[in-house]
């Protein structure tokens, strides 16, 4: 495995510096953030973001995330030209050493949490997604938001959204996944970057908009849309495993043996009654079999890049939600001593 970490750019307050000294860190996962969804990312960007960290002794092969633009999910006439700017961006992405573009088809939002700081009893806090905080949010408020969601909708831009994804189910969904997997992935390909679609969190339907990438069925047929190594997944534990039919260990045993995943976001969540609690990635605080999971890559000699995902805040630690550096290093170090015990047991 190639362990990363995901990294916001010049802005993040958890800086190279810090995140290099966690041990056996290698890979820096980041993106360019100033660029509208949709738009051509700079070559100039791109390579400065690549400088600054092999400046501090690491590399840049795992872009999260390059976004689609809703035009795309929606399938509008529109969404030629942002598809277009897609392939451009894996190009450039390509030339500057990427191997690895993670990327989600959720409509409208990306993660969904109801609150950020549930206070546990050890006094740490984490995201939770509790179902009847959730029937109290509104989506068309224009007020929410979480890390990495795209902030530049305004109220009345989310009507218009929500109207036009009345029109799209989720079959109509995996068509314009599939139109845009046919175009993108030949690009991949050429490039050698493997494209790795996140699933859905949490995976299932919220706010009315249909989500897709849900579980075994639905992968299965994903992976068929265009059956190619370079159609793979960033298999997301947490993601997945918030629905408790998900055999997170089964799928990441199956998904790993076919050479189709990429890409592995490890964390553990703890299922309750009316939805998921964050926890520290350990195996014994969360619902999760993390050792299932990192003990079924390693039987399948899995050579991919792999992240702990996110983190508690914890030791008095403010900053993005799931995002700080503590608990996200304590994890980082939980998957190494896993996995180094599993390699020397082999
Ligand atoms: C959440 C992340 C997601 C992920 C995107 C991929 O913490 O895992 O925001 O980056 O869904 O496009």
């Amino acid at each position: 495995m190639k362990l990363g970490f995901r990294w916001y750019g010049a802005d993040d307050p958890v800086t190279l510096q810090k995140i290099r000294q966690i041990p056996n860190m290698h890979n820096i996962v980041t993106a360019v953030y100033d660029v509208p969804v949709g738009e051509v990312w700079s070559r100039e960007s791109i390579r400065a973001l690549r400088s600054r960290i092999e400046e501090n002794g690491m590399v840049m092969e795992v872009i999260e995330s390059v976004p689609v633009h809703e035009d795309i999910k929606l399938g509008l006439p529109t969404r030629d030209r942002y598809i277009a700017a897609y392939q451009e961006n894996i190009r450039r992405l390509a030339a500057e050493g990427v191997k690895c573009i993670c990327y989600n088809f959720m409509p409208v939002f990306d993660w969904t949490r109801t609150q950020l700081d549930k206070v546990a009893a050890d006094g740490s806090n984490s995201l939770v997604y509790y179902a009847e905080q959730l029937k109290g949010m509104d989506p068309l408020s224009g007020e929410l938001s979480l890390p990495g969601w795209d902030s530049s909708y305004k109220k009345e831009d989310m009507r218009r959204l929500f109207e036009q994804y009345s029109h799209v189910d989720s079959e109509a969904l995996f068509d314009h996944l599939k139109y845009f997997l046919e175009a993108i992935i030949p690009v991949a390909a050429e490039n050698d970057v493997k494209m790795a679609i996140h699933p859905d969190d949490p995976p299932w339907p919220i706010f009315g908009l249909p989500r897709i990438i849900t579980d075994e069925k639905n992968i299965d047929r994903f992976l068929k849309l265009v059956d190619s190594p370079y159609n793979g997944l960033t298999l997301c534990t947490g993601s997945l495993g918030a629905d408790p039919h998900n055999d997170v260990v089964h799928l990441v045993d199956k998904y790993s043996k076919m050479g189709r995943i990429h890409f592995m976001h490890v964390r553990n969540i703890k299922l309750v009654e009316n939805g998921f609690e964050e926890t520290a990635h350990d195996q014994n605080c969360g619902s999760l079999d993390i050792i299932g999971i990192m003990k079924a890559l390693s039987d399948n000699g899995y050579d991919g890049y792999i992240r702990p995902d996110h983190g508690r805040m914890i030791w008095g630690e403010t900053g993005k939600p799931g995002y700080g550096l503590y608990d996200r290093a304590l994890g980082a170090s939980y998957l190494n001593g896993v996995w180094e015990t599993l390699q020397r047991m082999k």
